[in-house]
């Protein structure tokens, strides 16, 4: 598309949904639901701007490249991806869960968890969870997944977990417990740095509009 125009990139889900009072706030509004049309570029009331539906996991790569402007991820997706020619202007205070360690109930993680023991850890957080033992000196065996953490201690395929935590309810129903903290999440806007440039007129005030909406919540 032309430089007077703006692809972003969301993804479905609880993202997408916490997004469009943000976008309403911009004056942008979307022509159809993404969760009920299987179309994967979605236009708005603006002719020159149009929604990129992507896996949430997906967002930082297709705005990195400049395949789109700007796009929201969870913040758990841009420390995986390293944040490379993103620039992050503002927590958008969405899409809030907390990534935690957890185990099965009764498993001793405090024995299990002392400097120089061994753990096997099953994420899709790999990066995440390596930095978070190497802190504690704990030497990690890391099980790359990528989806239905909770599964891999109740089969023996790991000792923990690390995932991320909203209302809790995922680990009682599998039995399991959080155990540490290891940072809160939230969804941030994430903009090309070209594009910030050569479309700063078009950008600038969408993210005036957002910080707005972040404020009055917050106020
Ligand atoms: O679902 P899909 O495989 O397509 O991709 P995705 O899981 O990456 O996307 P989506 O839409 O599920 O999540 C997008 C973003 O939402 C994540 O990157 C996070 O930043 C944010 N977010 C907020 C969450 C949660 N809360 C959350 N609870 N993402 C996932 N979960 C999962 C968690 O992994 C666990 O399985 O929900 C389960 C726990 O929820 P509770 O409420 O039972 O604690
Ligand atoms: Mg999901």
């Amino acid at each position: 598309m032309s430089d007077q125009s703006l692809t972003i990139a969301l993804s479905k889900g609880r993202i997408f949904e916490e997004t469009l009072p943000l976008l309403a706030a911009a004056g942008i509004v979307p022509a159809e639901e993404p969760e009920k049309s299987r179309k994967l570029i979605i236009g708005t009331n603006h002719d020159n701007i149009r929604l990129v539906i992507v896996r949430a996991t997906d967002v930082p790569t297709y705005v990195q490249y400049g395949a789109a402007d700007f796009g929201i991820a969870g913040k758990d997706v841009l420390i995986e991806h390293g944040g490379d020619g993103l620039y992050q202007p503002l927590d958008l205070q969405i899409a809030q869960c907390r990534m935690m360690v957890a185990v099965r109930k009764g498993f001793d993680y405090a024995a299990a968890s002392q400097p120089g023991s061994r753990l096997r850890i099953a994420t899709k957080y790999p990066d995440i969870a390596a930095e978070h033992f190497a802190a504690k000196g704990v030497h990690v065996d890391i099980i790359k997944l990528y989806g239905s953490m909770e599964l891999a201690p109740l089969v023996g395929l790991s000792d923990a977990i690390v995932d991320l935590v909203s209302t809790g309810n995922t680990l009682k129903a599998n039995d399991l417990e959080a155990v540490e903290h290891i940072v809160d999440i939230s969804s941030r806007l994430v903009v090309n740095k070209a594009a910030l440039k050569t479309k700063h007129a078009l950008i600038e005030p969408i993210i005036r509009a957002f910080a707005g909406v972040v404020q009055a919540e917050g106020a």
